[in-house]
């Protein structure tokens, strides 16, 4: 089945696949060369099946403690209801509390990512304390972007990995990449030096759909079958969104962005320390993963 974006089927000739790069076969040099090539790194398996059934144990725990989920909530299956609002004092904290789920902080700021960007950087790296966990259900999705606009205030050398803690297939809402375009120059043009917090009258969001967007520069929208433990790697300036999470399981997606600088260069006070205010300042009140599952998103 073809995956939808923003109520639009995406027309089989203009998907492509993600280049696997396998890493235990692969050099600092070979993913930096990858990297620089495609525009991001695909490295499937990065996170061992135990420990992302765990996390992905736990997080569904609390999100079915709020109702969200049907019983039993390891299924992921999602209720259409939500509790969450009137068991929580707040959006913000009742979030904070499920991104500091410790089985899910073991992977996203342990060893086993933050080597993998070692060697990337080729010098010790660190994941941002605010980290973008979302769970989607409901024909929600990501409006295509780049990421440059929230996380590039203090140093360029930032990436984004986007790691998945269910199965994410097509109909699940994977995320997709534009085929190439970390070398689009008016993308770079438009978003270097262009920040969200700051520059309030431009938006992130593309607002050309991305089946007009890939047509007309000969592009393609390139993704995967995700499976638990995968991770997709990629740079400010790649374009990216997510297809909608259409499943007729109703089983909700449940995927992590977390990004890494090496940690000798400056870091945006935002995103690290122990309270940290996120994007707007905020904190993760602001996210649309901060609301009920049943909730329609804001777009950015
Ligand atoms: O997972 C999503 O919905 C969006 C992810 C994204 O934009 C990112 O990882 O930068
Ligand atoms: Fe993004």
């Amino acid at each position: 089945m073809s995956p939808v974006i923003n109520g639009t089927k995406v027309p089989e000739y203009l998907l492509g696949s993600l280049n696997e790069t396998i890493l235990s076969q692969s050099e600092a040099i070979d993913l930096r060369n990858a990297l620089e090539k495609d525009g991001y790194l695909f490295l499937r398996n990065v996170i061992g099946k135990d420990e992302i059934a765990k996390a992905r144990k736990d997080i569904f725990q609390k999100l079915g403690e709020v109702d969200e989920l049907q019983y039993p909530f390891f299924n992921g299956i999602a209720s259409g209801k939500s509790k969450r609002d009137t068991l929580n004092l707040n959006r913000g904290q009742f979030w904070e509390q499920v991104s500091n789920t410790p089985s899910l902080r073991n992977i996203t700021n342990g060893q086993t990512l933050k080597k993998i960007f070692d060697k990337i950087f080729g010098t010790p790296a660190i994941g941002f304390d605010f980290i973008f966990l979302r769970a989607v259900a409901g024909g929600k999705f990501t409006h295509m972007h780049c990421d440059a606009g929230f996380f590039t205030r203090k140093t360029q050398k930032i990436l984004t990995c986007w790691l998945a803690f269910t199965d994410v297939s097509f109909d699940k809402g994977p995320l997709f990449i534009i085929e190439g375009s970390h070398r689009f120059q008016d993308i770079l043009k438009k978003y270097n030096g262009f920040d969200v917090d700051l520059n309030k009258n431009l938006k992130a969001t593309i607002d050309k759909h991305p089946v007009d967007f890939a047509k007309e520069r000969n592009s393609k929208i390139l993704t995967a079958d995700f499976k638990p433990g995968d991770i997709l790697v990629f740079g400010m300036y790649t374009v990216h969104g997510t297809f909608e999470n259409n499943a007729k399981d109703k089983k909700i997606r449940l995927t992590c962005d977390i990004r890494f600088q090496p940690i000798n260069e400056p870091k945006d006070p935002r995103y690290f320390g122990p309270n940290p205010g996120g994007t707007t300042g905020l904190g993760y009140g602001e996210l649309n993963s901060a609301r009920p599952l049943n909730e329609d998103w804001h777009i950015r």
